[in-house]
C-alpha cells in the first residue's frame, strides 16, 4: 500500500514509518523539520544522537534494500505543495503526526500558544480539504490525544470518543443517542486537539472520508526492533522540561542522578502506551479503514494507566534514584482516577505491552549509554500554566502521596 507519513521525522513517526516500510508498504515521508528547529530554540537535543534525515534514509537502505522518500514541506503553510504531494503519491492511506506535541511548550507564551494553534489546526484542516480536493478515497490516520477527555472521570470508563446519553425532548420523553465525549483538554496543546476532533467530523459527515483518530495516552521506551538494526536508525529520546514526558523522563533522571521530579504530591493519573505498542496500533489502524460515509473511527490507543508517583516509587526502587515532590508548574488536578476502554485496537489484534522491568532497563540502558550527551539544565519544568504557578518549580514540597 502506497502510504503518505506527514511528520516521519518525530519520535512516534520515524519508527511507524520504518515499520510500514517493514512491511512492505511504500512510504513517503513528509516533514518540515520543526522539531529539530524547535530543538535548537530550546537549546537542548535528543539524548539520543538522531542522524539527519539523509543519514537516516540511506541507513535504511543500505539496512534493508528498502527505500523511503523525503520530502521537506509545511503542510500548516504550505497547501499547495501538500496537495500537489498528494496527487503525485496517490496513498491509500495518510498518517498524520505533524503537529507540535508539547503541553508545556504551546503554554511558554502568547507566542507559543498562537503558534500551536495556527501550526496544528491548519495542518489538519489542510489535509482535510486536500484529500477532498484531490477526488481520491485517502484513509486518514491522525494521532489525536486521551488528553482531549480530560483526566476527570469518577466511576466512568471513558469510552472510545462516543459517549451514549439520554436526553429529555421537549414532550417530556427520554431521547438516546451517541454525542462525541465532551471535551475538557488541560493545555493549549490539548485543546487543538480537542478541534481536530470536530473538523474530522465534519469532514466525515460533509465529505464522507475515512478517517480514524488515535487518542493516544504516553508514549514510553525509544526504539522499536527496526530502530535498533543500525545506530543511524536510533529514536529520538526528549528529556527536557518541555518535551520530555514522565516515565521517559524519570528514567534519563535516575541514569544522571537527578532527583525524579513528581509534580505535586505525584497522584495525577495518566494513560501510557510502550512506542512498540503504538507503532502496531497505527499498522492496525491503516490495515483496518472505516467504510465511506461512516462516522469517524475513534479508538483509545494505551494499554494501562499509572500515577506519577507510583512510577516515581517503581523506578526509584529499581535504580536507587531519590524521589523529590517539585511545585506543579501546570494547572491541573492534583490527583485524579482514570479508566480507559481500550476494546478497539485490542479487537483488532493488539496484544499489550504492559510497563515491565526488563523493558524499563533496556531503557534505562540506553539512557546510561547517552547520560553524557544530558544537560542537566535542561531537566526542569519551566513552563507555567498560569502566573499563580509562578515560584520554584525545583524545590521540594512538604505535599506526598502515599505509593500504590
Ligand atoms: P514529534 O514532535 O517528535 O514529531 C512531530 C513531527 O511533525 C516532527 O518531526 C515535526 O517536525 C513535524 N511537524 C510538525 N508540524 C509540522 C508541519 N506543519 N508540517 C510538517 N511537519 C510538521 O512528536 P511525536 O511525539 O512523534 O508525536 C506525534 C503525534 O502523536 C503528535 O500529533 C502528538 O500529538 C501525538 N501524540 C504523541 C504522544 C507522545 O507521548 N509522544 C502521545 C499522544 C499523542
Ligand atoms: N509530570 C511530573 N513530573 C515531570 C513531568 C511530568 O510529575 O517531570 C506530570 C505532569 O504534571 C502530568 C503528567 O506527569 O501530570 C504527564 O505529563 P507528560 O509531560 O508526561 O505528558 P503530557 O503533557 O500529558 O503530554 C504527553 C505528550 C502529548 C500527548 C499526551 C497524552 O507530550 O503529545 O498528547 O502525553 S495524554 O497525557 O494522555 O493526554
Amino acid at each position: 500500500m502506497k502510504i503518505l507519513v506527514l511528520g516521519g521525522d518525530g519520535f512516534c513517526g520515524w519508527p511507524t514509518a520504518l515499520r510500514l516500510s517493514a512491511r512492505g508498504h511504500d512510504v513517503t515521508i513528509a516533514d518540515n523539520l520543526s522539531r529539530r528547529a524547535i530543538d535548537k530554540e530550546l537549546g537542548c537535543e535528543s539524548l539520543t544522537p538522531i542522524a539527519e534525515i539523509p543519514e537516516r534514509l540511506s541507513a535504511w537502505h543500505s539496512v534493508t534494500g528498502k527505500s523511503i522518500r523525503f520530502v521537506h514541506l509545511d503542510i500548516a503553510q504550505d497547501y499547495d505543495g501538500l496537495l500537489d504531494l498528494i496527487l503525485e503519491e496517490v496513498p491509500a492511506a495518510l498518517v498524520h503526526f505533524a503537529e507540535q506535541r508539547s503541553a508545556p511548550y504551546s503554554m511558554k507564551s502568547s507566542r507559543h500558544k498562537r503558534y500551536t494553534v495556527d501550526n496544528n489546526i491548519n495542518a489538519t484542516n489542510n489535509v482535510l480539504a486536500a484529500v477532498v480536493e484531490s477526488g481520491l478515497d485517502v484513509h486518514i490516520v491522525h494521532l489525536g490525544t486521551m488528553g482531549v477527555y480530560g483526566y476527570k472521570t469518577p466511576g466512568l470508563t471513558i469510552p472510545e470518543g462516543y459517549l451514549s446519553a439520554t436526553l429529555t425532548d421537549d414532550s417530556g420523553a427520554s431521547v438516546k443517542t451517541e454525542i462525541l465525549y465532551p471535551t475538557n483538554p488541560g493545555s493549549i496543546y490539548h485543546m487543538t486537539k480537542s478541534q481536530d476532533q470536530l473538523l474530522f467530523a465534519y469532514y466525515a459527515k460533509n465529505d464522507g472520508l475515512r478517517i480514524t483518530d488515535l487518542h493516544q495516552g504516553i508514549v514510553w521506551g525509544t526504539q522499536t526492533a527496526e530502530t535498533t538494526l543500525d545506530d543511524r536508525l536510533i529514536n529520538r529520546f526528549d528529556y527536557d522540561g518541555d518535551y520530555g514526558t514522565v516515565l521517559n523522563r524519570f528514567l534519563v533522571q535516575a541514569a544522571v542522578g537527578h532527583p525524579l521530579t513528581v509534580h505535586g504530591s505525584g497522584g495525577q493519573t495518566r494513560a501510557f502506551i510502550h512506542l512498540q505498542d503504538s507503532v502496531r496500533c497505527i499498522e492496525l489502524a491503516v490495515s483496518n479503514p472505516p467504510k465511506r460515509h461512516s462516522r469517524v473511527a475513534i479508538f483509545n490507543q494505551m494499554t494501562e494507566t499509572h500515577r506519577v508517583v507510583d512510577l516515581a516509587t517503581m523506578i526509584s526502587t529499581m535504580t536507587g534514584a531519590e524521589i523529590r515532590h517539585v511545585k506543579n508548574p501546570r494547572n491541573e488536578a492534583d490527583t485524579n482516577e482514570l479508566t480507559v476502554a481500550n476494546l478497539g485496537l485490542r479487537s483488532l489484534g493488539l496484544v499489550p505491552t504492559t510497563l515491565d522491568a526488563a523493558l524499563l532497563r533496556e531503557i534505562t540502558e540506553i539512557a546510561q549509554r547517552f547520560a553524557s550527551r544530558c544537560d542537566p539544565a535542561k531537566i526542569p519544568c519551566v513552563s507555567l500554566w498560569t502566573t499563580d504557578a509562578a515560584g520554584n518549580c525545583t524545590a521540594p514540597v512538604g505535599a506526598k502521596l502515599a505509593a500504590a
